[in-house]
């Protein structure tokens, strides 16, 4: 029946280890039926009280992810605020936006529109990464400011060629409601190096609702990377990045449909890892991330004569983020690590609009807002007696915006009150956390503790920590 999302989804099957195994027969000489001890987890099992690592190759019901937060919704604390057929936005424990932290191969791909059509999630094809990683809560500083959320890492980890040889992993998916997806992970190399191309295209018609109607929410997107890494050693690696995409989406709840979603990224990054000294591992990284998004009334809908908008509109929006990152891991014996370093990041997000097909594409780029931060951080973990663990952390940051809107928004506009205006501030965040594996059961209880520079302080239930000061300050552009 058509109606049954009954979707048959051909990579998942092949790679599927067979799920229900026979079951032994229960211990003769004991009361307790022993067979089912096995537990069948359906949500992607954490690996310690607040860090969640997962394989996104996995295969996972009902189909295999189209985009991050369709991923991140299977881990338990995550929900996503719909957005059509594809792009939702994660939600995590309540707290979504600039809370999240959302990284993809440590490079930050923060998308452009001022709607959220295209949040950072939505240029992820999570099977086209090696290791989903989630910190929950504002428990680790390492990874960049605010994350009082959580942070979220969607990392490529290619492994390093013993002899020379290659590798693949091919996927084709078909369903109802014309989803088709296409992925292909291919990596070739020598001890010394290799070279990677990652693919993916997906899509979905639209579907109908309970009285046959055709509810707008078909979609289509595709990506591509090449990575190209230079492994010397087992412990070392320098990797360069570069990769494009693209995508367009209906909207039945929207005045405007997603007509493009255009990414062009690029990262290098490298890593010595297990040094073997007091100073045990070094990591660097540089990133360039440009999204260019086009949202219209015209390319996949007609204009409504009756509607808000009876002319062909469209509005086009780009943001470039880039940044780097510097960070050692200090060891002394196996009771304390120190992780410390330096990252910087800076956005320019710019606007053009004109009634009229394509119009908008002969009018000039306008800069409305420059965002910037640096900041500096310290990890340090104590291990004072087995299964006891002690981790505090803190950062300070130097952050900037600048609003560059010369008039407000809206129908009515106005002169923009804090046109030009930048607003500086030295931000400061920290955290401490104790844990302790328990001996009698597989349970880890913790404590956390977090403060930002708001001058806030909370102990356990990250969902009622506030937006950090910095956060705020972000909120020119919209
Ligand atoms: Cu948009």
């Amino acid at each position: 029946m058509k109606r049954n999302a009954l979707c048959l989804g051909l990579a998942s099957i092949l790679a599927s280890a067979p799920v229900f195994a026979t079951l032994p027969a229960p211990a003769p000489d004991t009361d307790v039926d022993t067979r089912f001890d096995t537990v069948v987890v359906t949500a992607a099992a954490q690996t310690s009280p607040l860090t969640f690592e997962i394989d996104p190759k996995t295969p996972r019901q009902p189909v295999p992810a189209s985009d991050g937060a369709d991923y991140l919704k299977t881990i338990p604390g995550f929900s996503a605020i719909r957005n059509g057929g594809t792009n939702g936005d994660p939600v995590l424990r309540g707290m979504f936006g600039s809370r999240l932290k959302l990284l993809t191969n440590d490079s930050e791909m923060l998308g452009a529109c001022p709607m959220r059509m295209d949040n950072p999630m939505s240029y992820v094809s999570p099977e086209t990464y090696d290791k989903l990683i989630v910190i929950k809560g504002p428990q680790t500083v390492i990874w960049g400011p605010g994350s009082s959320a959580g942070t979220v890492r969607f990392e490529r980890d290619t492994e390093r060629f013993e002899q020379a040889g290659w590798r693949g992993y091919a996927g084709l998916l078909a369903g109802s409601w014309g989803r088709n997806d296409q992925v292909v992970d291919a990596s070739g190399g020598a001890p010394e190096g290799y070279v990677r191309m990652t693919a993916n295209r997906s899509a979905q018609d639209d579907y109908e609702d309970g009285d046959g109607h055709r509810v707008p929410s078909r979609w289509m997107k595709w990506n591509a990377d090449v990575e190209a890494g230079w492994t010397p050693d087992t412990d070392t690696r320098l990797v360069a990045t570069i990769g494009a995409g693209d995508g367009e989406a209906r909207y039945a709840g929207r005045g405007m449909d997603g007509s493009q979603f255009k990414r062009q990224s690029g990262v290098l990054r490298f890593e010595k890892v297990r040094m073997g000294r007091v100073l045990d591992a070094i990591e660097a990284s540089v990133f360039s991330n440009y999204a260019d998004h086009v949202m219209d009334n015209y390319s996949l809908r007609d204009p409504d004569p009756n509607g808000a908008m009876p002319m062909p509109m469209a509005s086009n929006v780009d943001r470039r983020t880039t940044g780097g990152r510097f960070a050692t891991t200090w060891r002394w014996g196996d009771s304390f690590s120190l992780i410390t370093g330096l990252d910087q990041q800076s956005n320019t997000h710019r606007a053009r609009n004109a009634p009229g097909r394509d119009v908008y594409k002969t009018k000039p780029w306008i800069a409305d807002a420059r965002f910037s931060s640096a900041g500096a951080f310290a990890e340090l973990t104590w291990k004072p007696a087995a299964g006891d663990r002690l981790i505090a952390g803190a950062r300070i940051d130097r952050a900037a915006a600048k609003d560059k809107r010369l008039k407000t928004g809206g129908m009515m506009p106005m002169p923009n009150p804090t046109a030009g205006v930048t607003r500086r501030d030295t931000l400061d965040s920290g955290f401490i956390r104790y844990e302790r594996d328990l001996a009698s059961a597989p349970a880890t209880p913790c404590m956390p503790v977090s403060a930002t520079s708001s001058a806030s302080l909370i102990s356990g239930n990250c969902s009622r920590h506030p937006r950090p000061r910095w956060a705020r300050s972000m909120r020119f552009h919209r």
